[in-house]
């Protein structure tokens, strides 16, 4: 194992500690609600985020420090990369992690080259694995850093980079089912347009249907028992991408006969774009059954651009947890932090740091949703507040049974609807009660 990060591996030292390199809230073995609170956040680290990210801007160069990398493309440096990785997440205490095909593993001349160089790195990443006890969450292939993704993969106008984009996305499932990952996430990175002057956009998105039935049927040839994902966002880098919320996916996925083989991948500066909180986006998924997993991450919601900050507002935090623990947690999914160090922030050092700040905001959070819970008034106060539904009346409107005449006699008879106050004032105090604790 590397040895580049001069730091032990982090422990928990609780809320009072001034360490940097310490958890003060993240205590991986802490039971709430009858779950260690590892089994119930589930961290995931982004590889491309933390061994791929330079830390440029439109602006500027790359700044972040990263001696263990010559800059080359060569399987000697990709290889030291997956070693360094793996040293960080043994001392950060994070068990799962995500890639990109690229992002581990370098492209050469022709598919053949590529496949097998893949395979070098997958092996190296299996080794380490075994060795760790750390697994895969999930992997995806990188269908828009390539000039051939310009104008889409599954949604090119050109099929022949539709065929590219199919072999490539073949072998990043086949790769991910060796490594034992545990999902597979489809993100739509340029399956979009900027405008429809020279869009056929039904086309588009019957092409992108028809590359995820293919990824369904390679699944089930090859026995990939992982869950499939999609994840949502509205634009960037296209003006508008088919996958552009929640809601939209899961139209996309019920209108082309997928919706029973994905789930939702959903992540917080995505719903931030899509003009959503994180909260409405979980909430949409979580009740159509296909709130998989999360990119944990925020944005400015004033600067229009997916920022990828770390996660370290409470308040959505508890947020995110207050969805999980109602859906009963994680099955296969986990919190996956798609998030990278300010441009700032360049030390390697700041890979520990950034993370412990991700962590102990998550680790709050769940204890502070968990006391919500516990606490009870607000899950009384909504259902209270629908009580009128209960009724027989009620019932029959919401099993479809009622009809107009019906209603139209009953309202001519009824006094006018009195209504009681929402209290969102109350409700809210009353978040904020726990997290003042
Ligand atoms: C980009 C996406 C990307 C996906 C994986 O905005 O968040 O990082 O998570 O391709
Ligand atoms: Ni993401
Ligand atoms: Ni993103």
């Amino acid at each position: 194992m590397s040895d580049y990060f001069p730091v032990q591996k982090i422990a928990y030292e609780g809320p009072d500690s001034r360490n940097p390199l310490a958890f003060k809230f993240y205590n991986p073995d802490a039971r709430i609600e009858g779950k260690p609170m590892r089994d119930h956040l589930r961290f995931a680290a982004a590889y491309w985020h933390c061994m791929r990210n330079p830390l440029a801007d439109p602006f500027g160069a790359g700044t972040a420090i990263t001696p263990w990398d010559d800059g080359s493309d060569s399987v000697e440096n990709a290889l030291r990369r997956v070693d360094v990785f793996f040293e960080f997440l043994q001392k950060i205490s994070i068990d799962l992690y995500c890639f990109h095909d690229r992002d581990v593993s370098p492209e050469r001349g022709t598919i053949q080259e590529t496949e097998q160089v893949f395979d070098q790195i997958a092996t190296r990443l299996r080794q380490r694995q075994d060795e760790t006890g750390v697994s895969l969450l999930w992997g995806t292939a990188c269908l828009f850093t390539h000039p051939r993704y310009a104008q889409g993969a599954a949604t090119s106008p050109e099929l022949g980079v539709f065929v590219h984009a199919a072999a490539q996305v073949r072998k990043a499932i086949e790769v991910t089912h060796l490594l034992g990952g545990q999902g597979y996430t489809f993100w739509g990175g340029r399956e979009g347009y900027n405008t429809l002057v020279n869009t056929s956009l039904q086309r588009e998105r019957e092409h992108l249907a028809a590359m995820l039935h293919m990824a369904v049927a390679f699944k089930q040839e090859i026995g990939f028992g992982g869950q499939f994902y999609i994840e949502p966002k509205p634009q960037e880098p296209t003006t508008h991408q088919y996958d552009s919320d929640a809601a939209a996916c899961l139209n996309f996925l019920r209108e082309f006969g997928l919706l029973e083989h994905f789930k939702l991948n959903l992540e917080t500066n995505h719903a931030t774009l899509a003009g959503h909180t994180m909260a409405h986006e979980m909430r949409i998924a979580r009740e159509a059954g296909a709130l998989g997993s999360i990119d944990a991450n925020q944005g400015t919601p004033n600067c229009g651009w997916d920022t990828d900050e770390f996660p370290t507002d409470l308040y959505l935090t508890t947020q995110v947890m207050l969805e999980l623990l109602a859906m009963g947690g994680f099955t296969t999914g986990g919190l996956n932090f798609d998030a990278k160090r300010r441009r700032e922030s360049f030390e390697p050092l700041d890979l520990f740091h950034s993370h412990i700040a991700g962590m102990d905001a998550f680790a709050r959070g769940l204890q502070v949703a968990s006391a919500i819970r516990a606490d009870g008034r607000i899950e009384e106060f909504v259902a209270a507040r629908y009580a009128s539904w209960d009724s027989p009346l009620g019932r029959r409107i919401e099993a479809g049974e009622a009809s107009f005449a019906e209603l139209h006699a009953l309202a001519l008879q009824s006094p006018a609807p009195t209504l009681h106050s929402g209290r969102q004032e109350v409700l809210e105090g009353i978040i904020n009660q726990y997290l003042s604790r």
